[in-house]
């Protein structure tokens, strides 16, 4: 696809003016990107792939998502984000999935083109079954060829097992020849927003639809204030994998523009710079920041909808990104004395290579029956 292979050209051409470093790179990066053009339109040497097995369980829990509002989820290996699923482009992924809750269920893997593979979609009545309750399982096995950003979510009864329930995760899937921005990130974090119904909150089963009354929103599964910052560094390259599981957003940034590379983890024909960028429902962008600017900085949708606790501001999908230079001593900072998870955006997790990486962080507490 020559449209393909001139967007990347283009991106690379754009990245190398705003963001990379040296002219070598940038000429370097020229001929990456005809290279990654042909690795992401042609199978990948199975000889380098490898195959990543791992089971998974889908749990009854009870999730804590601001203070005072828990709710009922059903949590994928017990926790809400399910558990990051990396893999390099071309691996394969085989995951053995037990459904231990009352309700049925699937995995959809959102991105993936299930190429050969397409009764492993997870689109029950379509291509395939769903789980049945009470401890039934069912393997997908198929082929990550699509790289980037992608994320997998339950496709039963979607606007309340997506909408309110928890059941989604993120799966990145590394390119093999990523761009040479994408090399000069030192954090990667990832930012999954939502909305929560405190109305259906006990009962998994109260309506079909709970979105029409959503009152809580979270990024990761907690509400500000009981997230947590993002830290960074004078120097650091932040880039932000922003994933709207249940809610749309309006990502704005304090203090920085943001380089817009990837949407729905492809890479866009032509990045460009913006301090506020939309996502639309199921979608993810990639944005890379240039930490250049020490200080604290609220990063938040701008919906207003979106920003309190059940009417009770602030709150919502917003959080602070904090510079380590500028401390946080100021006794008037609400998040002065804040017990900091240093990997809630999966900054950690994102560090530990590949296959599937569990998080104590994000575990809901089990249901009591
Ligand atoms: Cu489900």
């Amino acid at each position: 696809m020559e449209h393909s292979a001139i967007s990347r050209r283009n991106l690379v051409k754009l990245a190398g003016l705003g963001a990379v470093a040296s002219t070598t790179a940038a000429l370097a990066g020229g001929t990456l990107a005809q290279e990654q053009t042909a690795a992401a339109e042609t199978p990948v040497d199975p000889g380098e792939a490898t195959t990543h097995k791992f089971d998974m369980t889908i749990e009854e829990t009870r999730l804590s998502v601001a203070r005072g509002f828990d709710t009922n989820v059903w949590a994928y290996n017990g926790q809400v984000p399910g558990p990051l699923i990396r893999v390099r482009q071309g691996d394969t992924i085989e995951a053995n999935v037990t459904n231990n809750t009352t309700g049925t269920h699937t995995i959809h893997w959102h991105g993936i083109h299930q190429k050969g593979t397409w009764r492993n979609d997870g689109a029950p009545g379509i291509n395939g079954l769903a789980i049945d309750s009470g401890g039934a399982n069912e393997t997908y096995r198929f082929t990550a060829n699509r790289p980037g950003s992608l994320w997998y979510h339950c496709h039963v009864e979607v606007p309340n097992h997506v909408g309110v329930r928890g059941m989604w995760g993120p799966l990145i899937v590394d390119p093999i020849d990523p761009l040479p921005i994408e090399k000069e990130v030192t954090k990667d974090a990832i930012l999954m927003f939502s909305g929560w119904n405190s109305e259906v909150a006990d009962d998994f089963f109260a309506k079909e639809d709970p979105t029409g009354g959503l009152n809580y929103f979270s990024i990761n599964g907690k509400s500000f204030p009981y997230n947590q910052p993002i830290r960074v560094r004078e120097g650091d390259v932040l880039r932000l994998r922003l994933f709207a599981a249940s809610v749309p957003v309006s990502f704005h940034l304090h203090g920085h523009d943001m380089l817009v590379t990837h949407r729905d983890g492809l890479p866009v024909p032509a990045p460009y710079y913006a301090d506020t960028v939309h996502v639309a429902m199921g979608q993810r962008v990639d944005v890379i920041v240039r930490m250049d600017n020490p200080g604290r900085w609220p990063a938040h949708d701008h919906d207003d909808g979106h920003l309190s606790n059940n009417g009770n501001a602030p709150g919502g999908l917003f959080t602070v990104v904090e510079y380590e230079e500028v401390g946080r001593d100021d006794p008037w900072y609400l998040w002065a004395r804040k017990k900091y998870d240093p990997d809630f955006y999966f900054v950690d997790s994102m560090k530990r290579g590949h296959g599937l990486i569990t998080q104590s962080g994000f575990r809901a507490a089990r249901l009591e029956k």
